[in-house]
């Protein structure tokens, strides 16, 4: 395990640096320069002043407009009791994999139940479609942005696979998880806030087969109902919530030391204007603060990774099985000199 730790230690000493901030440019990079200094090291950045020429950045920030120029379009919406969709929930005294409920439903009426704040509400909606749903259901905006990022699609020798929208309140959060995609992700109105780990870091995430579940939502009583998919499935899901609650954070801080206790994961708030670069198979956990309307709107542009030598010793990391054990016996026989949360790779 010591080796493990060794790593972490050194891809920050070595290139992602040592403060747990994500670098910021002041302006787009070269081609060449995002290429050679940022994807080649599979490593983030934060472009200031990359869309300020977006027709997007002021026209978005009215709702009429953007419910005018959507006025006849469905989009998808995601509802879930808590804003968690796609993430661990209890459910019969265990944790499952839980995706929202997903309606499509006229544009006009799903921006008013995201951003619908009535304290007593049980439903939290998020437009987060993730199927390229830009360029299709909100076909109307595509005027707005650009429909992929230049010096990013030079640099990566291609155009994006997919473009998604992602409009949302402050209780949107998606929890730590990774893509194979490179991403280029443009805040327009309001912020987002992301926690990174590298994916040297696979093994703090407590990567565990979780059984999936699906919400289903009735509008006539407001309430959601939780049930196993069947037949079974398991979806592999990171364990670690970084934000538990005051009951919660006891039980998440024991149970995920190496998480908790290991070097800080790169923060960072990405404000209208701006680009993050995430690069592939970063894990990502995703919180928003919204706009003076109670939205934040984003549009990301994941373009295919290149599934070169690092997605091989990517894997091949991920595929030793450090386990964190805590009874002392196995400790003992593992590692002689090893506290009470000691490591053993298997
Ligand atoms: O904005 C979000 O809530 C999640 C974004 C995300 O996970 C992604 O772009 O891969």
């Amino acid at each position: 395990m010591e080796e493990i730790e060794a790593l972490w230690k050194e891809v920050r000493e070595l290139s992602l640096g040592e403060s747990g901030r994500v670098e910021r440019l002041e302006f787009p990079p070269t081609p060449l320069q995002f290429l050679r200094d940022y994807v080649n090291h599979n490593k983030p950045c934060i472009i200031s002043n990359a869309t300020l020429h977006w027709p997007a950045l002021s026209s978005w920030t009215d709702d009429s407009y953007l419910t005018e120029a959507l006025s006849s379009a469905d989009i998808s919406l995601h509802l879930t009791p808590h804003g968690q969709a796609d993430a661990l929930v209890p459910l019969d005294g265990s944790l499952c994999f839980a995706s929202a409920h997903v309606q499509r439903m006229p544009f006009p009426k799903a921006l008013s139940l995201i951003t619908n704040n009535e304290s007593q509400s049980k439903l939290v909606a998020y437009a987060q479609q993730q199927n390229n749903c830009f360029p299709s259901e909100y076909s109307a905006l595509a005027g707005d942005c650009d429909p992929h990022i230049p010096w990013a699609s030079e640099a990566l020798g291609c155009l994006p696979d997919a473009v998604n929208m992602w409009i949302g309140n402050h209780l949107s959060t998606t929890s730590f998880h990774k893509d194979h995609y490179e991403n280029l992700y443009a805040v327009v109105t309001g912020q987002k806030h992301f926690l990174l780990l590298p994916p040297t870091d696979v093994h703090r995430m407590y990567i565990r087969d979780y059984p999936s579940a699906q919400y289903s939502y009735s509008h006539d009583t407001g309430e959601f109902t939780l049930e196993l998919e069947k037949p079974d499935r398991y979806v592999p899901w990171c364990s670690v919530d970084p934000y538990p609650s005051p009951e919660d954070r006891d039980k998440q801080l024991s149970s995920f030391p190496l998480y908790f206790d290991g070097p800080k994961p790169f923060h960072c708030t990405v404000n209208p204007g701006e680009i993050l670069y995430l690069p592939s198979m970063w894990f990502h956990h995703v919180r928003q603060t919204p706009d003076s309307r109670g939205r934040t709107i984003a549009v990301n542009y994941w373009y295919d990774m290149q599934y070169d030598i690092k997605y091989a010793y990517f894997n091949f990391l991920q595929s030793i099985h450090c386990l964190s054990v805590k009874t002392p016996t196995l400790v003992e026989t593992v590692h002689e000199d090893s506290g009470s949360d000691a490591w053993a790779c298997i």
